[in-house]
């Protein structure tokens, strides 16, 4: 089943969101394949982020990134990569629709909750650059069957 790459930003650690965003990831059906706390520091940021280290709100997002440690976590669903995406809404919080992570938790463009994966190419890159292999669990959840009809899980 495929992979999706998400960090809970330094804001939602310092709000308290933590369990609330976790908890609507479990609630749709994605499963945990790895999650840990980490301190990030500039260099994985400018290659995290390497698309916007020209733009003049980097140093901004930089340092809004490294407040506090983040929560990354590798979550694992049918076409968990879109699934995820959409469930996170539009980059700005003001923007973002009602529903949505971004939508129902935030107010600001920078400080917005969550980030996830845009593309399947780019969430094999991104666990790899924030995991070790040993660090995302292949398992198979007893509510697997409950959740997808069997020809969903071929
Ligand atoms: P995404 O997180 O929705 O994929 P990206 O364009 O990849 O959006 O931007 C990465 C992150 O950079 C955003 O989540 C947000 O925190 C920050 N960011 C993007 N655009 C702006 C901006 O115009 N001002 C301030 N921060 C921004
Ligand atoms: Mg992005």
């Amino acid at each position: 089943m495929e992979q999706t790459f998400v960090i809970l930003k330094p804001s939602t650690i310092q709000r308290g969101l933590v369990g609330q965003v976790i908890d609507r990831f479990q609630r749709k059906g994605l499963f945990i394949a790895g999650i840990k706390m980490m301190q990030l520091d500039e260099k994985i940021l400018r290659e995290h982020y390497a698309h916007l280290v020209e733009r003049p709100f980097f140093p901004t997002l930089v340092k809004s990134m490294m407040a506090t440690p983040v929560i990354v976590m590798c979550l694992k669903g049918k076409d968990a990569v879109e699934v995820v995406r959409a469930m996170t809404g539009a980059t700005n919080c003001r923007k973002a629709a009602p529903g949505t992570i971004r939508g129902d938790f935030g107010m600001s463009g920078q400080e917005n909750i969550v980030h996830a994966s845009d593309s399947v190419e780019n969430a094999v890159i991104e666990i790899n650059r924030f995991f070790r292999p040993e660090e995302i669990f292949d398992y198979t959840p007893l509510t697997l069957r409950a959740i997808y009809a069997p020809d969903e899980l071929d």
